[in-house]
């Protein structure tokens, strides 16, 4: 294929040069797929590839968020860290892709502006604003579920004389904050992150936090010589484990209900998964997502864990959370979070208490003061699950689009398919266990899944593969009963659209634990694709 080409042919076009995609383009290209992939970066790597803030890390172990398809690979990357950091996994990224030559299939600098599928000829039409546009017969949504920004913006912003950055969009060539006065806006995993690092950097630091949320020690360490050998040794078990967990996180939990055990045997294991399991501490005891009662033993652990942190009784209080179980928000794994507030150049402003304003000229007016900042950076977060979905003119059958089907909330069929929208596919969609699960471990599994659904029609002379409407009506219910068995729609999070106003209150992710979920999409296959209707 030339450059410039103006029409480009495939079998498959994938959206997306992060994780998923470049795993997607790989195992399709295996099995003899034409693929390729367009990125709308001028780089790899979709999430690690734009949040650069200090301190952006990955709260799943670098072992457990990193591909499985390649023992050799296993075997030869060299993890520095527990918890990867972002440049660490952007390199391993490109590693991958220099290591199995998939430059050659990605375009970057490409936006998907619209997709149309063509019921005639059965192909999608892609167009990214460029002359070239893309015919493929399938289309594959790997988009990420935490990549469109809320590019949140306040009041009077623009008259503020100083510098504004998001977490999400941080320059690449750094921030220099030394002797800068700082404010981040948003507690979430990158506000967490930020602070300590940020702090010891600027001469002032304010953090603007709206919902005090729970997080756990990072437990983050270099990984030693003997644990690299120990794990590497025993990968091929590991990676089963997390198969088979629900989480996908590399260890098996505990099979006991936190009210099985005394209060002294509960302490003494919340008191090692505390100093151990970073993320995972959530699944210390079976039922912590899923009784309150549970639930309420962790909770009350965690903010007493809090506490003896924070000096000032204060701060203390206002760090602490409260109201809403543990684990229904998505907790941070922080390495210094609450130790930062102890520190004589940081400041805590409680957005309950006293409400941003405005943004002055030189800097922020909350309720109660007149705050001047250097640099105000934004860390509140994305439009989730669908916010890059949506963001595109995806045109299915008789001209509705994605927008459109999903107005009051997405539908899918296994978070995979939608009725309506032949031969496209989403990995890590709504309805799948994408943020619920080590992402990256269950979009593997299903783009294992897909390329075996690919290669079924291409040798039965398939050209439409398409979900049924009763088959997404019946998967949308059944992923509302088993969130309904849990903690989660207590609390408003991203996980049920409270992160956007006026987006459709939905519970988002499936919540049934991935080895679960791959049962029910093995069964699916071996009825023969049940659900879908293959033309
Ligand atoms: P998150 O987790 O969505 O956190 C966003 C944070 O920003 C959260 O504390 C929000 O408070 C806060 N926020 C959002 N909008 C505002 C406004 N307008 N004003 C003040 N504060 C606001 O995003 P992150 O980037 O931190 O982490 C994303 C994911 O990365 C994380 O879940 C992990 O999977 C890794 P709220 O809680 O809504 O009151």
């Amino acid at each position: 294929m030339a450059e410039g080409d103006a029409e480009i042919a495939l079998d498959a076009l994938v959206v997306g040069a992060g994780f998923a995609g470049l795993r997607a383009l790989w195992g399709l290209r295996e099995k003899g797929f034409r693929t390729r992939v367009i990125e709308a970066s001028d780089e790899i790597g979709g999430v690690w590839n734009f949040n650069r803030y200090p301190g952006a890390r990955c709260d799943v172990e670098s072992f457990d968020y990193s591909y499985r398809f390649s023992e050799e690979l296993e075997q030869d990357w060299r993890w520095s860290e527990r918890y990867a950091r972002q440049p660490e996994i952007l390199a391993y990224i490109n590693h991958v892709a220099d290591r199995f030559d998939l430059r050659n299939s990605i375009d970057l600098s490409t936006r998907l502006e619209s997709a149309r599928y063509c019921e005639k000829t059965q192909v999608w039409i892609v167009s990214t604003g460029s002359e070239r546009e893309y015919r493929a017969r399938y289309l594959i949504l790997a988009m990420g579920q935490l990549s469109r920004p809320k590019n949140t913006i306040y009041p009077g912003q623009e008259n503020y004389r100083g510098r504004v950055l998001y977490s999400a969009t941080w320059p690449r060539d750094g921030v220099d904050l030394s002797g800068k006065r700082v404010a981040i806006i948003g507690t979430g995993s990158s506000g967490v992150q930020m602070t300590p690092i940020v702090a010891e950097q600027a001469e002032h630091l304010s953090v603007f936090q709206r919902t005090a949320n729970y997080s756990i020690p990072a437990a983050n360490a270099p990984v030693t010589d003997e644990e690299d050998a120990e794990i590497k040794a025993n990968y091929r078990q590991r990676r089963k484990d997390a198969r088979n967990s629900p989480s996908g996180l590399g260890f098996i939990p505990n099979g006991k209900s936190a009210l099985d055990v005394t209060p002294e045997e509960r302490e003494r294991e919340y008191e090692k998964a505390w100093h151990k399991l970073g993320f995972g501490f959530a699944l210390t005891y079976k039922d912590i997502l899923l009784d309150l009662e549970s639930n309420r033993t962790a909770s009350e652990f965690i903010q007493r864990k809090i506490a003896a942190k924070v000096h000032d009784p204060v701060l203390r209080e206002k760090l602490t959370p409260q109201g809403f179980p543990f684990g229904t928000r998505r907790p941070s794994v922080d390495d210094g979070f609450y130790e930062t507030f102890n520190r004589d150049n940081v400041a805590l402003v409680d957005l309950a208490e006293t409400p941003i304003v405005e943004f002055y000229s030189e800097g922020i007016r909350t309720s109660a003061a007149e705050i001047p900042f250097d640099v105000v950076v934004y860390a509140t977060g994305f439009d989730t699950f669908t916010g890059s979905l949506l963001a595109p003119a995806i045109i299915g059958r008789h001209d509705v689009t994605l927008a459109e089907k999903w107005e009051a909330g997405p539908v899918t069929q296994l978070g995979l398919a939608v009725n309506g929208f032949p031969n496209m596919f989403i990995v890590g969609g709504p309805g799948s266990p994408s943020l619920l699960s080590n992402v990256l471990l269950s979009s593997e599994e299903q783009l294992d899944w897909l390329a075996d659904l690919l290669v079924h029609a291409r040798e039965h002379g398939i050209g439409e593969i398409e979900a049924d409407e009763a088959a997404e009506r019946a998967w949308v219910e059944h992923v509302n009963e088993r969130a309904a068995e849990t903690l989660y729609l207590m609390t408003p999070s991203y996980y049920v659209g409270a992160e956007m106003p006026g987006k459709p209150r939905v519970f988002m992710p499936y919540s049934g634990g991935v080895r679960y979920y791959r049962r029910i999409i093995e069964n699916v296959a071996a009825e023969g694709y049940s659900g879908f209707t293959l033309r």
